[in-house]
């Protein structure tokens, strides 16, 4: 099926305000005259129907074969290609779907377009951990002591069986020269006048000084600490007790022999962030071709669209950013954003968290959007849920994340360990962490809750997140990471940082094998 005429078919729906599932356009597309036929589609729906669907096609255009020739109808222009060059360079991991000849690494089984309809019975989607409506914080102090507390408390439950623990107040009355272990929260890392370090560490009693001395094997974790994560440390007390030197650290992590799930039949996930729409840099032809993408016989198994946050460009988010905005009103962007929305087919499940330039309060954990914007980006009934959240499809669980720690883990840990190059590394000092965003007082900005949503109490088998727009994924201890780019080409902020972004592309993970491709649309 030309690509052409499947997008030309998917603007003239999404202009005229439908939605359409994948089939239903293949069979427009593939009609004689596509033009006359979706015409004929369009004058015969349902008047309240938002999504045109290949059933209805199929009965339309059987029942107009009967009565008329192809392009009976014919007074309107025909169908010509865009004219657009979709030409784009292809990377080692890239493939380009608009390049003639294909190359798609996307498996499809036989080639013929009936095969593509979607059983809906076979999909499964689950959402955890989503704490829309569940805002207990009222930004008092003991709000805070209460989100440390539960995060000492759960993140210690997972370290508190492997060491002989004892809490900082009495491991002050233990004798000197002795074995000893605590488990605690990072109060504070510094340096001593010798080159050693000196953390401290905190839990439900008190405070306890441990040293790493400068050449033990452990001191080269002391730059991946950060402050508010929970940890343990084994070591030496001192002979007057009052510090402790440091033989072992053991941090929540993943177990070396998670088996990730995956799901019992080929389906595929994209997995993309950051849109910024409304942004003078939103990357629209790149859009546009993504959507007419996913409408191809190449995307018929990509069944979910999940998005990690910064739907739209905001307003005031950064200084000087109403100087590189296209539209200025945050309702407006949010009605553009659903008309790109549209366009993905209608049966494609999204599911979406905000980021950090969505109309939802900024701090940590993000309630999903309100019911107004909720209402603006009805069109293709997306699940809106809380950042972070956790999205189950066929079994694989997917932990999403928008990703504004990350700004601060590149920016502590030293280079080899994370960088915006390779920002898949610095999401797993998150996973070993247990939790999305650790360090409090910095980016990151946390609401203080009776709970801490932000821990990964659950191993997840993908872990999703954005922000940083930078593309990257690999595995830690089998935990697929994944940062999935951006939609918004250079901004000058960026040029003048240095950030190069990559923007068009989008990874699409096989739920079977938890393998991934890229689709490059830039
Ligand atoms: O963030 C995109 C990336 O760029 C993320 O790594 C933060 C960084 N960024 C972008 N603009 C700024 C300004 N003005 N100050 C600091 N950091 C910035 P995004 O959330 O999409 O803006
Ligand atoms: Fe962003
Ligand atoms: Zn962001």
């Amino acid at each position: 099926m030309p690509l052409e005429a499947s997008a030309r078919i998917v603007s003239e729906l999404t202009s005229r305000g439908y939605n359409a599932e994948r089939e239903a356009v293949t069979h427009l597309a593939s009609a004689d005259d596509p033009q006359a036929a979706l015409e004929r589609v369009i004058e015969t729906l349902p008047e309240d129907a938002l999504v045109v669907r290949s059933d209805h096609v199929r009965a339309t255009l059987s029942a107009s074969d009967s009565t008329s020739k192809p392009g009976a109808g014919g007074s309107e222009p025909g169908f010509e290609p865009d004219g657009e060059d979709p030409s784009a360079s292809t990377g080692a991991t890239v493939s380009d779907p608009t390049a003639t000849g294909g190359g798609s690494p996307v498996e499809t089984k036989g080639s013929t377009d009936a095969e593509r309809s979607v059983d809906p019975a076979l999909r499964s989607l689950e959402i955890d951990g989503d704490m829309t409506g569940q805002s207990t914080g009222t930004g008092e102090y003991s709000d805070f002591v209460a989100v440390f507390r539960d995060r000492l408390e759960r993140l210690g439950a997972k370290l508190r069986s492997r060491i002989n623990h004892r809490p900082a107040t009495a491991i002050q009355k233990m004798p000197g020269g002795g074995e000893v272990a605590m488990v605690g929260l990072v109060n504070d890392i510094r340096s001593t006048a010798s080159g050693h370090w000196l953390i401290e560490l905190e839990d439900a009693t008190g405070t306890f000084p441990w040293l790493v001395m400068k050449d033990r094997e452990y001191a080269d974790l002391v730059e991946e600490l950060l402050c508010d994560e929970v940890l343990a440390m084994e070591g030496t007390l001192a002979d007057d007790s009052g510090i402790a030197f440091v033989d072992s650290m053991y941090f929540p992590d993943i177990p070396r022999t998670h088996e990730p799930s995956t799901a019992d039949r080929h389906v595929q996930a994209a997995l993309i962030s950051d849109v910024h729409v409304g942004s003078q840099e939103f990357m629209h032809d790149a859009w546009n071709r993504f959507a007419d993408w996913l409408h191809t016989e190449q995307a018929q198994h990509v069944e979910y669209l999940l998005i990690a946050g910064d739907m739209v460009e905001g307003v005031g988010i950064y200084p000087d950013q109403d100087e590189e905005l296209d539209i200025v009103d945050i309702y407006d962007q949010y009605e553009a954003f659903n008309e790109y929305l549209k366009r993905v087919p209608g049966d494609i499940e999204i599911v979406m968290i905000p980021g950090n330039h969505d109309a939802v309060r900024l701090a940590e954990p993000q309630p999903g959007f309100d019911e107004e914007l909720r209402g603006i980006m009805s069109a293709h009934d997306p699940r809106i849920v809380s950042n972070p959240s956790t999205v189950t499809l066929e079994g694989v669980s997917i932990l999403m994340y928008h990703g504004v720690s990350l700004d601060e883990v590149i920016a502590e840990l030293p280079e080899e360990k994370a960088s915006y190059e390779e920002p898949h590394k610095a999401m797993y000092h998150l996973l070993k962490k247990r939790h999305v965003a650790p360090q409090f007082g910095g980016h990151t900005r946390l609401a203080p809750e009776e709970r801490d949503y932000l821990i990964m109490e659950d191993v997840p088998d993908i872990f999703h997140t954005g922000h940083v727009h930078k593309l990257g994924f690999g595995k830690y201890h089998n935990v697929l990471a994944i940062n999935s780019g951006c939609w918004q080409s250079q901004t000058d902020f960026q040029k003048s940082v240095n950030i190069d972004p990559d923007a068009g592309y989008a990874p699409i993970v096989d739920l079977d094998t938890l393998d991934v491709t890229v689709q490059k649309f830039s």
